[in-house]
């Protein structure tokens, strides 16, 4: 079938065209011209078709046999759920603050030093539509704290916590960060630029993920590039990738070898995302939980998917997230006849996954070898029409990372935990003009929620550790309704769990709305604060800071909104739509070893 080209090919490249012959791909390879025209072409066809096999488990061969078989389902109309039946879980539902959460907070905030963290961020975001990558944007823009930056505060605090009052350094926590083509050489440089955000070189470890081939029609044959004959289309294979780059990056063993127990996956833009993290794995650790997905309460029919347990006749179960679009159609054909409705709870009695999951890596790893490092794909082919013979573009095999649990067999231990959306979840995905289209009470997932949940959500932590906060004003940004609560921030060096911040805020301590109060520093005490304006204060260098009595009055920080389409603004602030004016501020900067107390005074 090469003829005469089979003289310009390595055995290995013979070997692969071999391949391709025997799983129906002829077609790559007709009309090829003679040896000597477009010789480095093939070359380079050869160069992808090796690439796209080391890939992927099993290689391209199971790839286009794996294609088939669901192209084949999916033409029968075969739902991946079929013959199962749907009902609600069992899992652990938290409430913010009550002595269950905060048993689970303190057995999780140590557990931390026997984790990993992992974040995909491999997606281009194409609903929001930022130019450069989402885990570089500002989570909130009162500090301009990226959310990488963020999230590598927060996992660098776990660890200096944990090393607090030990005479021996800890093991770093190790953080990998899944990168795709669309993002790998921004997040290079964006931690680079950063010197990593204080991690340790060699604490951070970047796996990229490789796209894989577009297939043209029901039998898996693979797509061309239009504009290129000799390189096959690619597309992406979805977050699920992860647990194949991270089996065949040899880290899981690596990182049993040191003592890691517990592997958390969560995703780029997140602002809460660690509020919730400590008490879910906590929740792991002490129910011994393979797997445990983070959920939030959702409305029923809401477009995240909802976490459910499917029962087959034979009795064997799985509890697993269902993407929202499946759940009611499977609740409708098994006996449900009003599909996903909500209860008296005014939610769903499915709860809504958030894709952060918590895997025991003894038992993670173990699976992962079973299936190398493969997990449970789908395909979704546009047809042209009802025949289902012809698509209207190229298909491809996807998974999803929540998927893992799919191969499990039933005497694994599934669970999830529920936590308030106030404090676990506001994801920033959609752009401006989507988000304004969201029907009322709906969740925005817009840049504007993102940094206003995290306010929300400080405020509410504080409220419940006994501060008087005045109530949020509604204001619309980028046509957006949204809560403005005062602006609150801290570092997680201030605070990492709900008895952090009892421990440190005393007395009564009031703030009004218009007010920005930034804590930074892990050795910072407020008692009897009062602030009606703008107030940063920031301790290094082993200062131990006791406000008491303090009274800040000044004219703040005041939110003036920007128009979304002008573009004197940059994108990062006229995509949440609004700004601040820097009207007035009292700024209290210590650096000196030993204790500091301000006390009885009014600024
Ligand atoms: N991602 C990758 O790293 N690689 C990829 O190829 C694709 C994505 P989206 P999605 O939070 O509400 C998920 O696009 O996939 C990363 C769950 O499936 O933001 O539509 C990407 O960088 C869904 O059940 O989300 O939906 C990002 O960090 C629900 O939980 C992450 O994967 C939903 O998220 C998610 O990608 C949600």
């Amino acid at each position: 079938f090469l003829g005469p080209n089979l003289s310009i090919l390595s055995s290995f490249q013979i070997k692969l065209a071999r391949m391709l012959m025997e799983e129906g791909q002829a077609h790559l390879f007709t009309n090829w011209p003679l040896p000597g025209d477009k010789d480095f072409d093939k070359l380079r066809f050869f160069d992808q078709v090796a690439k796209l096999d080391s890939n992927y488990p099993g290689g391209l061969a199971a790839y286009i046999r794996n294609a088939r078989k669901l192209l084949a389902d999916s033409k029968a109309g075969k739902n991946p759920f079929t013959g199962y039946v749907p009902s609600v879980p069992n899992g652990e539902k938290l409430i913010y603050g009550d002595e269950k959460f905060m048993q689970y907070e303190e057995a999780g905030a140590k557990e931390a030093q026997h984790s990993a963290f992992v974040l995909v961020a491999g997606g281009l975001g194409e609903r929001l539509g930022y130019s450069g990558i989402k885990v570089a944007l500002p989570s909130e823009t009162t500090t301009e704290t990226s959310y990488l930056q963020l999230y590598i505060n927060t996992i660098l605090a776990l660890q200096a916590a944990n090393s607090k009052g030990r005479s021996t350094r800890l093991r770093p926590i190790p953080l990998v960060i899944m990168t795709s083509d669309d993002t790998h050489r921004h997040t290079v440089e964006l931690l680079d630029n950063n010197k990593n955000f204080g991690m340790l070189p060699d604490q951070i470890v970047l796996l990229k993920q490789e796209k894989v081939a577009c297939l043209s029609d029901n039998d898996a044959s693979i797509a061309m590039d239009p504009s290129d004959s000799f390189l096959i289309q690619t597309k992406p294979h979805g977050h699920g990738d992860v647990h194949n780059v991270l089996f065949s990056s040899g880290l899981l063993s690596r990182w049993q070898e040191v003592g890691v127990k517990w592997v958390l996956f969560f995703q780029d833009t997140n602002g809460l995302l660690f509020k919730g993290i400590p008490a879910s794995l906590g929740v792991s650790a002490l129910k011994d939980l393979d797997v445990n997905s983070l959920a939030v309460n959702r409305k029923a029919k809401e477009a995240i998917g909802g976490i459910a347990r499917l029962t087959q006749d034979n009795g064997s179960e799985m509890v697993i997230n269902v993407e929202y679009n499946q759940l009611d159609p499977l609740l409708r054909a098994t006996g449900h006849a009003e599909g996903d409705v909500n209860d008296e709870t005014g939610f769903s009695p499915f709860p809504g996954n958030i894709n952060q999951l918590v895997l025991k890596l003894s038992s993670y790893t173990e699976e992962l070898s079973k299936t190398n490092g493969a997990i449970v794909e789908f395909v979704n082919p546009k047809y042209k029409d009802a025949s289902k013979t012809s698509f209207k573009s190229s298909t491809r095999l996807e998974c999803m990372m929540q998927d893992y649990p799919r191969t499990l067999n039933s005497s694994a231990k599934v669970g999830f935990t529920v936590l308030d959306t106030w404090l676990a979840y506001a994801p920033v995905k959609n752009n401006p003009e989507d988000a304004a289209k969201v029907p009322r009470g709906n969740p925005l997932h817009s840049a504007t929620s993102g940094e206003m949940a995290i306010y929300r959500a400080n405020c509410m932590i504080l409220q419940k550790a006994g501060v008087n906060i005045e109530g949020p004003k509604i204001e619309i940004y980028n046509g957006q309704e949204t809560e403005v609560w005062p602006r609150v921030v801290w570092s997680p060096k201030w605070a990492l769990t709900f008895c952090d911040v009892k421990r440190k805020v005393k007395g009564l301590c009031q703030i009004s709305q218009k007010s920005t109060l930034v804590l930074d520093g892990d050795n910072v005490t407020l008692e009897n604060l009062v602030l009606d304006g703008a107030l940063f204060i920031r301790a290094t260098g082993g200062s131990q800071v006791n406000i008491k009595s303090m009274r800040v009055f000044n004219d703040g920080w005041k939110i003036t909104p920007v128009d979304f389409a002008d573009k004197s603004y940059r994108e990062e602030i006229r995509m949440r739509g609004f700004e601040f004016q820097r009207l007035g501020q009292q700024t209290l900067f210590f650096d000196q070893p030993g204790e500091c107390c301000v006390s009885n005074v009014s600024m």
